[in-house]
């Protein structure tokens, strides 16, 4: 008899009609193939979907290039589709199910037709953990079928795990015709269920990642009381050896990927890396907050990277194992066959193709790579992936870090009072918008806990998640703020950012610790500010004048934002918890 996986399979083979079904084993080898089969015989467009790249300076390593629409993440197409719109909140696009099936079905019928579908069965999360989730996504793209061999676990062990169980997190892909008319991001969270059509994009198609691992389960995680969070995870290891792990959430393209992998500039202190982009947060049996990520691979920014801004990355790029390395959208060097972007080192080269194949002139207005174009690459070729990655519990957690991208106002580093004021200020949080999703770039919206585009349910129901997490634990981490883009009044950053980063970090796991330097932090409206000389600027250059302009409150800027913040925490209605607005008119009253 057919398993409730087979069954399924079958019926979106009738539905979407493919040539040829692929059940995909994840490994190495139908890795190699796969990439044959994208270098030759699969086409987006006009192109092949993959082109092998100098195996020389860039081992294993292929370039993609996405159709020309469909070069981010579509927020305004991306739905939740609940019976119960209230459930799915102002955060989301709302859908009624039925209607939303209705719509997809239409959509998908005989999508598959002259395609091979690959079926994927993978796990999010290290196998052995108790968290980890057991999932099957069906795609009808060999660049989709690859990233999700890197981003994930995958392989026959999995079908074992689902067995005849309908247990498992359900994933249809197509690339549909490419047209953003009929291209939509729909996730069913009763079903366990993503359905997504008409690209072939990262956070789009990619469904173990956004629509999974943060939209789904962050749903889940309301149910059975944890966390899915947008965030990375390090270790801080100080000088004496002591590692204090640390989860940080930030908006997309806002430096996740750089503080996962910071090479510190402050001697004797060393980042372990666990994760850059998504964090499962689950309370142990000693009360303390453990953070695990459910991902295996890398899917980071690639403009701005070299080995000034992230050398560990540059080193995880060219470590070369024989799994493949994935470029989509950056520019092409003619004469070396190798990936460029703007930012990488070295001078540019003379002769480049664009993001989109064409010939590049300096003189052309435009940038070579696309400003989102990324690298998909496998964790473990990370120089400094922790020993603890592994851990099937994950690691413990001893601060939370929340920043944005915000040229004024917000100081390099603030900490909360306490757990209800952090998730406060979590919750008021704004940044300026990136390349990564489909929008104008540079305008500040509210974006809390950067999971305004990754909420899979109401965020008024979030923000009381919060709140009750902190209640269930035994010592829940202390809470700070960042902004490492504030900038000066000639528009110049006030802080170096990258490796100078740990400094700040520094301060925070002091602090987290309660055991750091003796002198008095400084109480403002906002939280508490370092004290003076108690960010180290040992041996760095950084100027006092500068970090003191970096970490002002000014309680004028502060004040200018309070309507901004009062209008989107309304949008939520009752089902904003009176703590947080408690903690909106405490600000109020002592600005
Ligand atoms: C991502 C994103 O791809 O946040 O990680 O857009
Ligand atoms: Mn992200």
């Amino acid at each position: 008899m057919a398993t409730p996986l087979e069954k399924w399979v079958e019926e979106q083979a009738r539905l979407t009609k493919p040539d040829r079904i692929h059940w995909c084993d994840g490994s190495e080898e139908e890795a190699r193939r796969l990439m044959e089969i994208g270098e030759k015989e699969e086409r987006i467009g006009n192109q092949n979907v993959f082109r092998k790249l100098n195996p020389e300076t860039f081992p294993s390593s292929y370039l993609h290039r996405s159709h020309p629409t469909d070069v981010a993440r579509t927020e305004q197409l991306t739905f939740v589709c609940h019976p119960d719109r209230e459930m799915v909140g102002p955060n989301n696009n709302w859908m009624d199910p039925e209607e939303a099936k209705t719509k997809m079905r239409g959509l998908s019928e005989g999508c598959m037709a002259g395609r091979t579908m690959y079926v994927l069965p993978y796990v999010m999360g290290n196998p052995l953990s108790p968290y980890a989730k057991a999932c099957v996504q069906i795609t009808d793209i060999s660049y989709v079928a690859v990233s999700m061999g890197i981003m994930t676990h995958m392989g026959k062990d999995v079908l074992d795990r689902i067995g005849a169980s309908e247990n498992f997190v359900k994933g249809f892909h197509s690339i549909g015709d490419l047209d953003p008319n009929r291209r939509f991001i729909m996730h069913f969270p009763q079903e366990n269920l993503v359905w997504s059509i008409g690209s072939g994009y990262g956070g789009n198609a990619l469904l173990g990642k956004k629509c999974f691992s943060l939209r789904i389960a962050s749903w889940l995680g309301l149910k059975e009381g944890w966390l899915a969070e947008h965030m990375v995870i390090i270790g801080v290891e100080d000088p004496k050896g002591n590692v204090t792990y640390l989860v940080a959430a930030l908006p997309s393209a806002c430096g996740k990927t750089n503080l996962a992998m910071m090479e510190s500039a402050l001697p004797g202190y060393k980042i372990w890396t666990l994760g850059d982009d998504i964090a499962w947060l689950h309370i142990g049996e000693d009360g303390r907050l453990y953070a695990l990520n459910p991902e295996s691979g890398f899917f980071g920014v690639a403009p701005g990277t070299s080995l000034k801004t992230n050398p560990n990355m540059m080193r995880t790029l060219k470590a070369g194992t024989s799994f493949p390395t994935l470029y989509t959208n950056t520019a092409l060097n003619v004469d070396t066959n190798e990936p460029w972007w703007e930012g990488i080192d070295g001078p540019r080269p003379e002769n480049l193709l664009d993001w989109q194949g064409n010939p590049w002139h300096p003189d052309s207005k435009t940038l070579a790579a696309h400003p989102n174009s990324r690298f998909t690459v496998d964790i473990r070729q990370c120089p400094t992936l922790s020993p603890e990655a592994g851990n099937p519990q994950g690691v413990p957690i001893s601060a939370i870090i929340f920043g944005g991208r915000r040229s004024d106002t917000r100081p390099l580093v603030l900490q909360g009072f306490n757990w209800q004021h952090g998730v406060f200020m979590a919750a008021m949080m704004g940044s300026e918008t990136t390349a990564a999703a489909a929008h104008q770039v540079g305008v500040l919206r509210r974006d809390p806990m950067a999971m305004l585009p990754f909420c899979g349910y109401n965020m008024g129901d979030y923000f009381r998640h919060w709140l009750n997490m902190g209640k269930r634990l035994a010592r829940p981490p202390e809470i700070f703020c960042i902004n490492w883009f504030r900038k000066d009044e000639d528009g110049k950053f006030l802080w170096p950012g990258f490796g100078e980063n740990i400094r700040v970090l520094k301060w925070i796991v002091e602090r987290s610790h309660d055991s750091g330097s003796t002198a008095p932090r400084r109480e403002t409206p906002a939280g508490f500010l370092p004290g003076k000389n108690e960010i180290d600027l040992s041996g760095g250059g950084i100027s006092e004048v500068n970090l003191e302009k970096a970490l002002a409150v000014n309680p004028e800027e502060w004040k200018a934002e309070l309507p901004d913040v009062e209008i989107f925490l309304k949008k939520f209605g009752d089902r904003m918890p009176g703590e947080i607005w408690d903690e909106f008119n405490k600000l109020a009253s002592s600005l």
